[in-house]
């Protein structure tokens, strides 16, 4: 079990969203949960989102995958990285690191990739977005950090899809060693290249910008068939200019605007779905044979664990204990919230921990089961 050596709360009431920081040692005895091996054979899945950058005198190149084996056959011996992004949904040593940061809300996870680079491959100067914690892994890999990005920096575009900046005055300049971690909020631009065969677990996270929230509850409304009928005109008063809008309509129009939105019950469905729904590729897989609601039951006789599909997201809202929502769906649950804790906040439980087998549960369950979402795990 991978496990901080420093107190999460604190570090994230001190640097979260507000400055980088080193924190040499953040995992004693740090030992990678994957090899670049199987790394590589990662990037040959056609569901993997996988990268190979080179740099070779100075000229950025960015490939995708899924890649041939033979890629891997003939490497040279530097100027190269292996991107894999969301190896936590691949490869269930990888998804063990993320409990480490378990504290933190799981709605702004977005996932672990990794990066396996030959000495001085990287991926240049650049500025992510994203609130990002890297662990350092085997190798060792030198990090500068620079200034919060308030418009000095001048962009560039390398090897066409590498959006880069130019260089940087450093703020943080340090080599990671097997267990360090550098942290870095959003805005921070930064480079890191490899002083040895190296890798690097990038644990990310990501809300939606403010345009995504409002552009996609529009989307939620259209779809649901909200608000159809026409604004109503029955008690309209006459103009003398008829070209102003007057401040009873403006009232009228934006008043109507503002209580849809404020529909409690339809914003807190909004949300759960949008803020459960995937933004990479999961593993899935349906039973080959869909289990029936008699065969779950004995499940729960037979001492049997419920594994949650690694990256699946599944959320509840505080004070509602009616529904639960699950990879953007929504499950009616009957304020069933033994049933409603362990699906959102474990990663797997023991059926026997569940104290109530109503029908309900054993329907949600067998439901969740076929589609794939938990899978039975044997203990015996
Ligand atoms: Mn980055």
């Amino acid at each position: 079990m991978y496990q901080l050596s420093f107190p999460l709360p604190q570090f994230m009431r001190e640097h979260w969203q507000r400055k980088p920081a080193v924190i040499k040692s953040g995992f004693v005895d740090f030992v990678d949960p994957i090899s670049p091996e199987e790394l590589a054979g990662l990037s040959l899945e056609e569901d993997v989102d996988s990268r190979f950058i080179s740099n070779a005198d100075d000229q950025w190149v960015a490939e995708h995958g899924p890649f041939e084996e033979s890629k891997f056959a003939n490497l040279a011996e530097s100027h190269w990285q292996l991107v894999v992004q969301a190896a936590n949904h691949w490869h269930s040593g990888v998804a063990s690191l993320v409990p480490a940061f378990g504290q933190i809300p799981q709605w702004m996870f977005d996932d672990v990739m990794i990066s396996y680079s030959s000495p001085h491959g990287g991926v240049g100067p650049h500025i992510d977005q994203y609130d990002v914690f890297i662990v350092q892994g085997s190798g060792k890999r030198h990090w500068r950090v620079g200034a919060k990005d308030e418009g000095q920096y001048k962009e560039v575009i390398q090897g066409q899809a590498l959006r880069q900046i130019e260089q940087f005055d450093a703020i943080i300049d340090v080599v990671l060693e097997p267990g360090d971690i550098l942290y870095i909020p959003p805005g921070f631009p930064h480079e890191g290249y490899a002083l040895e065969n190296s890798m690097s677990y990038s644990i990310g996270y990501r809300t939606p910008k403010e345009q995504e929230l409002i552009s996609q509850f529009a989307d939620y409304y259209l779809e649901h068939g909200f608000g159809e009928n026409h604004v109503g005109t029955q008690d309209i008063q006459m103009q003398s200019n008829i070209g102003e809008i007057s401040t009873s309509t403006y009232q009228k129009l934006s008043d109507l605007i503002y209580q849809n939105i404020k529909e409690p019950k339809r914003m807190k469905a909004f949300l759960g779905t949008m803020l459960s729904q995937p933004r990479h590729q999961l593993d899935i897989a349906e039973p080959e044979f869909p289990y029936t609601p008699e065969q779950v039951e004995e499940e729960f006789t037979l001492g049997t664990t419920l594994v949650k599909t690694s990256g699946l997201k599944a959320f509840y809202h505080e004070d509602c204990s009616e529904s639960i929502y699950i990879n953007g769906e929504k499950f009616d649950i009957h304020h069933d919230k033994q049933l409603l804790d362990k699906l959102c906040n474990c990663e797997s439980f023991a059926l026997a921990d569940l104290h109530i087998e109503s029908e309900r549960t054993i329907e949600v369950i067998t439901q969740l089961v076929n589609k794939g979402y938990w899978y039975f795990q044997y203990n015996y």
